[in-house]
């Protein structure tokens, strides 16, 4: 009998961590999940699977907590979704956003380098580094120009995945993945934001959602399918950078257009836009090509835009009243 493949997980605790983390223990794998040192515990999200993966103690902005938790698990393949991801924080905190979504990528490849080179990493890049958008829709070939510290910080680990490719020569893949959402997303971010809302306001929980800008146009898939993705980048014989996405978009007002109404509701009765919601600079439409994906992965998304949010919505209503049985309009 062969041994389990091991892979070792950076962001284990987010939401694409948690998805990534069920998705290979499904596939057999020994995973080691990488956790920094909190003051209270925060694995809501890998709870219920958590006595299966080996939990390991290790932090972005420490070389040396990487190479030692590198060096005595030896994985086959290492997944760094670790990141300050959350745009708005990234020009409060552009320093710190830098340290961790740049430069921590450059310690944990460094950190392979030392090792065993002939793991295989892969690097969560971000359909920000587009910004404002050169093509329209967005491929592999379409320059970056990111509109945020998080963007920058995400080129930088985009091309420093590249530069270890071709300096090394480790299997080292970037996937180019655009906004994928769940029931596990951060509450911050726009559709958790507008799903929770919803989901409070109907059960008479609160009466109004403040957003900031509503026609911002994004590409939203469904994190589960997001995650296949990265691991069959790391089953190809040769590395590569690869766009996810669904192909559509829609914008924000969209968004909570359809989740009000999958509840019976009018959006422009509850939603108030609020400056303090504003950026500095935005990122106006994102809609990706992911034909390479599609071809050489075998990629492509199971989940449409409506039964997204249904599936978000109704997740939000079942955990606000978990005792009683909703009925959706
Ligand atoms: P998320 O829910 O915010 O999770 C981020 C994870 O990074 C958390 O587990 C967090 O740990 C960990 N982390 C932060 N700083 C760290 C540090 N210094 N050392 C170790 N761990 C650290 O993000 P996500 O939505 O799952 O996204 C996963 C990755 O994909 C991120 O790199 C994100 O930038 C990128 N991405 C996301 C999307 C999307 O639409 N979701 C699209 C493109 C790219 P704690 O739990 O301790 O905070
Ligand atoms: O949900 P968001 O905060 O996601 P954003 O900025 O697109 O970033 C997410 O996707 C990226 C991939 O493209 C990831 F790399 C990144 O880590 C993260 O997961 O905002 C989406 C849009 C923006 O245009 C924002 O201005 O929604 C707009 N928006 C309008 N009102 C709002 C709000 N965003 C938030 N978070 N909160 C609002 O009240």
């Amino acid at each position: 009998m062969t041994a389990a493949k091991r892979a070792f997980i950076t962001g284990v605790t987010g939401q694409d961590g948690s998805y990534l983390a069920e998705f290979l223990l499904q596939q057999g794998y020994h995973v080691i999940g990488m956790v920094r040192r909190t003051s209270t515990v925060n694995f809501e999200r890998i709870k219920h699977f958590q006595d299966q993966i080996t939990l390991a103690s290790a932090d972005l902005l420490d070389e040396v907590s990487l190479i030692s938790v590198l060096r005595e698990y030896r994985p086959d393949e290492v997944y760094n979704l670790a990141a300050q991801s959350f745009v708005q924080t990234s020009w409060g905190q552009p320093v710190f956003t830098g340290d961790v979504t740049a430069l921590g990528v450059t310690r944990l490849l460094d950190a392979i380098r030392v090792v065993d080179p002939d793991m295989r990493f892969y690097q969560a890049s971000s359909s920000e580094m587009f910004g404002k958008v050169r093509e329209v829709p967005q491929s592999e070939n379409t320059p970056f120009y990111p509109r945020s510290p998080y963007g920058v910080a995400k080129v930088y680990g985009h091309w420093i995945t590249v530069n270890y490719r071709e300096s090394y020569h480790l299997h080292a893949s970037s996937g180019i993945l655009f906004n994928h959402e769940s029931e596990r997303r951060g509450l911050e971010f726009v559709t958790r934001k507008i799903t929770h809302a919803v989901a409070r306001i109907k059960l008479g929980l609160d009466h109004e959602l403040r957003l900031g800008n509503l026609d911002a146009r994004r590409d939203w898939g469904y994190a589960p399918d997001y995650v296949r993705a990265m691991w069959l980048m790391l089953q190809q014989d040769e590395p590569g950078d690869y766009v996810v996405a669904t192909g559509e978009t829609h914008s924000v007002r969209e968004f909570a257009q359809f989740a009000f109404e999958h509840v019976g509701l009018d959006y422009r009765d509850y939603v108030v836009q609020d400056e303090r919601f504003m950026r500095p600079a935005e990122v106006d439409l994102l809609v990706g090509d992911r034909q390479r994906a599609q071809e050489v992965l075998g990629w492509q998304p199971t989940v449409s835009f409506a039964d997204l949010v249904r599936i978000m919505v109704d997740a939000d209503i079942r955990s606000l009243q978990p005792s009683k049985t909703y009925v959706s309009a």
